[in-house]
Formats: structure tokens, C-alpha cells, sequence
């Protein structure tokens, strides 16, 4: 009998080279190649059950039904996807008019993320990874963890990285239809103990989705070209320095590759600033740490909060300093594995 629901968790990936610029919109193509480290414990717990007395995809997201046309809109792509893949394969196996009304129907989708939502960790990475999943085990499909992500991606693209443990590539690629355009794993958690701290400045939804910065950046800022050859060029040393364990190099380009694409935002017209007074403290903050010997280095997504990346040796002392400075909400996380069924 055909499974109806199924249930996966994905982790939450923090981008050390980030996604901002799409070559395709409507495949969620990037402009650019960007590097994550995928969280260990954090991300989406996400159940899916197709349901023939609902009239369209429903999502409820820690208890709450949501009716944002965007996140509504994201998963009924990967689930449209994967209902398609479902009613070929059906029909190529049996009777095209017995194709089973599971594979076509509507799905109740219900997210719970142990992390604030919506507060620039991305939530949508994580909860369109486990989403594609459960689905696409609810529908009884056998796919690969690459076509998986590839589903992933067309949702949100930084879901597309969540499938893979420790330190993932998602390339830029080449081609139109985005087959070369797929995450890989860079090297497993166990490769380097890195940990990263998660100081939660603001967890109340932020003003503008990711989404609609990135689209209003790549359309409006005078920087975004220079930004996307810059982002490119910033893979090599990255890559690199997880290679070699190299803290320093990592560091510095890091730090570099954030600024940038936070400076191209700030640059769109009107301004897409994303940061809060605490942001920039805790920027200096990780910079004095550095400069005395701690193996600290920051990144920010879309939002205002900082995630800090030390080495385990380091992390005590680091959480020492960002509680002295006055953050009171400190989230921690070991690097982990990709997105699992549950
Ligand atoms: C990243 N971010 O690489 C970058 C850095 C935010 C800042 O990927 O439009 O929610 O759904 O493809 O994946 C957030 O963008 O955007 C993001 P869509 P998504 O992690």
C-alpha cells in the first residue's frame, strides 16, 4: 500500500560563502556558487500527509496556519514537482486512469523549527529540505539525496544545501535547466570541529523576506556585478582553507564574502539594510577576539543576528565574551549531519 505520510528533519545550513542573486528565478538558479557548514540539532521537523478532502496544499509552521502567499508558494513547487514525478511513474507502471489519487491530491505540510523562525537563520532552508523529504517519501518515491536537493532548491535554493553534512558546495553552474547546478559535500562534520554560536539578537519576523532582498538588490544596487565576480572569486580560498583546517584564511574570507554581499544590499535603492546596532558590536567584538588569539569569525544572513564560527577549543571562551557584552540569547550547534527521515 502506498504510504500517505511520512515525517523528515533537516538541519539549518549557515553560509560562509553566501547565496544573493539569481541567474533563474523560476528555477532558483544562483548567479554565484556559495559554501555552507550544515548545524548539528537545529532545523525543521516537518510531517506531511496527502489528503483528498483538502482543496489546495496547506502549511501550519509551529502550530499556526500560514497563509503568506510566498511560503505557500514555495512548497507547492517541490510538492507540484514531486506529485509530478509520482503520476509519471504511475502511469508508466500501470493504467494511466488508476493513477492513485494520493499521488495527485493536496498536503497538509506541518513544520516545527527549534529555532526562531523568520529572524535571518534560514528557516526556509530548512523546512523546504525535510519538506521535499517526507513528501517524496509519503508519495513512495526512492530518490537520490542530489535529486532530492535539486527539488529542494527549486522551492528555496539554500534548501538545496541542507542535504549534506558538515561543509557543502551548491555550484553556480552552467546550464540552462540547472543539472549542473547541485550541492555537494565538501568534506564530512568529523573533517573539523568548528562550532558555530548563534547570537540571537532579534527573533521577531524581519521586515523583507530574503527573497524580495535578493530579487531588489540584483535589481537596483549599482554593486551587484562586482559583488557576484567578487562571491565567485571568494570559492577558491574558501574551499581551500576547509581543506587545509586554515581558521585565519577561512576567516578572512568569510568575513569578506559577508561584508560584501551585505555592503551590494546596502547599495539597492531603497536600501536594504539588515543589521541592528548589536549587529556591528558583535562584529567588532568578534574582530578584537580574533586579534588576541581566539579562533572567532563572523557571518550574517538576512537579518540581524550574528553567527559566530570558533573551533571547539574556543567556544567556551567566546560564549563568555558575547554574555559579558550583553547577549542574552545564545544558540550553539556542532557542525551534523544532512536532512534524514524521522
Ligand atoms: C545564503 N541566504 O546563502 C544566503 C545568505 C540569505 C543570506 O540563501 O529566494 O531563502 O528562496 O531561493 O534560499 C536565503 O535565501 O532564497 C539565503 P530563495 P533563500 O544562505
Amino acid at each position: 500500500m502506498t504510504m500517505r505520510e511520512a515525517s523528515a528533519f533537516a538541519p539549518v545550513n549557515i553560509a560562509l560563502a553566501k547565496y544573493w542573486g539569481k541567474r533563474d528565478a523560476r528555477l532558483n538558479l544562483p548567479t554565484n556558487g556559495s559554501i555552507s557548514v550544515t548545524l548539528d540539532g537545529l532545523g525543521s521537523e516537518t510531517r506531511v500527509k496527502f489528503d483528498e478532502t483538502l482543496s489546495e496544499d496547506v502549511l501550519i509552521l509551529n502550530g499556526e496556519e500560514i497563509r503568506s502567499s510566498e511560503s505557500l508558494r514555495k512548497i507547492s513547487i517541490v510538492l507540484d514537482e514531486l506529485r509530478s514525478i509520482a503520476s509519471a511513474r504511475a502511469s508508466a507502471r500501470a493504467c494511466p486512469a488508476r493513477v492513485p489519487s494520493a499521488r495527485a491530491c493536496p498536503a497538509r505540510v506541518s513544520s516545527r523549527n527549534n529555532f526562531p523562525t523568520a529572524a535571518g537563520l534560514a528557516s526556509s532552508a530548512s523546512g523546504l529540505a525535510a519538506l521535499t523529504l517526507a513528501a517524496s517519501r509519503a508519495l513512495d518515491l526512492d530518490l537520490s539525496s542530489t535529486k532530492l536537493s535539486e527539488i529542494a532548491r527549486r522551492g528555496s535554493g539554500s534548501a538545496c544545501r541542507s542535504f549534506f553534512g558538515g561543509f557543502v558546495e551548491w555550484k553556480r553552474g552552467e546550464l540552462a535547466d540547472g543539472a549542473d547546478s547541485v550541492a555537494t559535500q565538501l568534506q564530512p562534520a568529523s573533517h573539523w570541529d568548528l562550532r558555530a554560536l548563534i547570537a540571537v539578537i532579534d527573533d521577531a519576523p524581519k521586515d523583507a523576506s530574503s527573497t524580495g532582498g535578493m530579487t531588489a538588490t540584483q535589481a537596483t544596487s549599482p554593486y551587484f556585478r562586482t559583488w557576484v565576480e567578487s562571491a565567485q572569486t571568494s570559492l577558491g580560498p574558501i574551499r581551500n582553507a576547509i581543506a587545509a583546517r586554515d581558521f585565519a584564511a577561512l576567516a578572512a574570507a568569510a568575513e569578506e564574502n559577508c561584508l560584501r554581499m551585505h555592503a551590494c544590499a546596502m547599495a539597492a535603492s531603497p536600501p536594504i539594510v539588515y543589521w541592528k546596532p548589536q549587529t556591528l558590536a558583535i562584529q567588532r567584538l568578534v574582530r578584537e577576539m580574533r586579534a588576541n588569539g581566539i579562533d572567532a569569525f563572523f557571518t550574517i544572513d538576512a537579518g540581524p543576528n550574528v553567527v559566530v564560527i570558533s573551533t571547539a577549543a574556543h567556544a567556551a571562551e567566546i560564549r563568555a565574551r558575547l554574555a559579558a557584552s550583553g547577549v542574552t540569547r545564545l544558540l550553539e550547534a556542532k557542525l551534523g549531519e544532512g536532512t534524514r527521515s524521522s
